[in-house]
């Protein structure tokens, strides 16, 4: 009886967050948990699975399927990434794009854009086309994000072009690196959750195991640490997790890189790079478990971790797709 009255009191569903890479799909994710629980760097492709965060707004719990970039995949892992973005889609009860719409005007006004401008562009419009045979019955939104770089009257035109299309339940323009907007969509994702129980404890703010978490902080920090140096060729692994008898953690992770020119890369002259990256990674650890961390990194070569199925299942990809 009681329950049921709970049932009839409570929302709760999924809400898939898709788009190009770097669109600012994490970032959304965060703002809206309101805590930091995928990782964000300026480079494309950060996201690798799909990661769960959950918010909490008002009566309704909604989580937050944070996805891959959808993009053209060449290699195995691009399409287990691009495999695990559309399965996000699948299970979702709401959609929501978001475009990096300073970088889609310019393409659509031919106003200098980049070649990275030009592939992110060909990515939204491959978003849009394969959310045309997706949608069913489900809403989907567009935020349109990075608001705080765009004019308004380019952002006008944006909203123009995209309301012609009429692919979309609504259009939202949405901040997701300063907050603006982001309340009023998590409004509206709440407002479209299936009345239901909630699927996790209200105070948890992630679905996602704490060894990766640990291997994804530690992860952001060599992709912010080495920018364009050591393109996509790493992986991290958590090897060890250990609670000690004083409270604090001892971590212990292994960077695996493809080629053994890359390891002293990692390492940097005399280890500083390394250890910059681990105390960079230790500091947000602690943030993110409440507890000191003792964080060893260890770096290996491996020339076909790509190609290791273990390392895709375990952070839920799938390897033959
Ligand atoms: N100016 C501005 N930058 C933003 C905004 N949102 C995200 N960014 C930046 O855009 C870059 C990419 O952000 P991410 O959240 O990692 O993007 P993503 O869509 O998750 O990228 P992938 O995981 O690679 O697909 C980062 O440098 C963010 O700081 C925004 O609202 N305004
Ligand atoms: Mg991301």
């Amino acid at each position: 009886m009681n329950d049921k009255h709970t049932n009839e009191q409570t929302r709760a569903g999924f809400a898939a967050i898709i788009g190009a890479p770097n669109a600012g799909k994490s970032t959304l994710v965060n703002a809206l948990v309101g805590e930091k629980i995928s990782i964000v760097t300026h480079k494309i492709q950060t996201t690798r699975f799909q990661v769960r965060g959950i918010a909490m707004h008002g009566n309704a719990q909604i989580v937050l399927v944070d996805t891959p970039g959808i993009f053209e995949p060449r290699q195995r892992l691009d399409r287990s990434m691009v495999h695990a973005a559309w399965s996000g889609v699948a299970d979702a009860d709401v959609i929501v794009h978001v475009v990096d719409a300073p970088s889609y005007s310019k393409v659509l006004r031919r106003a200098e854009p980049s070649g990275q401008d030009n592939k992110s562009a060909q990515d939204t419009d491959r978003v849009i086309k394969g959310l045309g045979k997706r949608s069913g019955e489900r809403p989907i939104y567009l935020a349109l994000n990075k608001i705080d770089e765009i004019e308004k009257e380019h952002l006008l035109a944006l909203i123009k072009t995209f309301e012609e299309a009429k692919a979309y339940s609504e259009i939202f323009m949405i901040s997701a690196l300063k907050g603006n907007g982001v309340s009023k969509l998590a409004a509206k994702l709440s407002d479209n959750m299936p009345i239901g129980p909630y699927l996790y404890p209200t105070e948890q703010a992630a679905d996602i195991p704490l060894r990766l978490m640990a291997a994804e902080i530690t992860r952001e920090k060599l992709f912010v640490r080495l920018h364009n140096e050591l393109p996509y060729a790493s992986h991290v692994e958590t090897e060890k997790w250990t609670n000690m008898k004083n409270g604090d953690l001892k971590i212990e992770q292994v960077i695996y890189v493809r080629r053994k020119s890359q390891k002293p890369i990692v390492l940097g002259k005399g280890g500083q790079t390394i250890k910059q990256i681990g105390q960079m990674a230790r500091h947000d650890m602690r943030e993110s478990f409440g507890k000191k961390v003792h964080l060893f990194l260890f770096v290996k070569v491996r020339e076909s971790w790509h190609e290791d199925r273990s390392k895709y299942l375990e952070s839920g990809l799938e390897f033959d797709v």
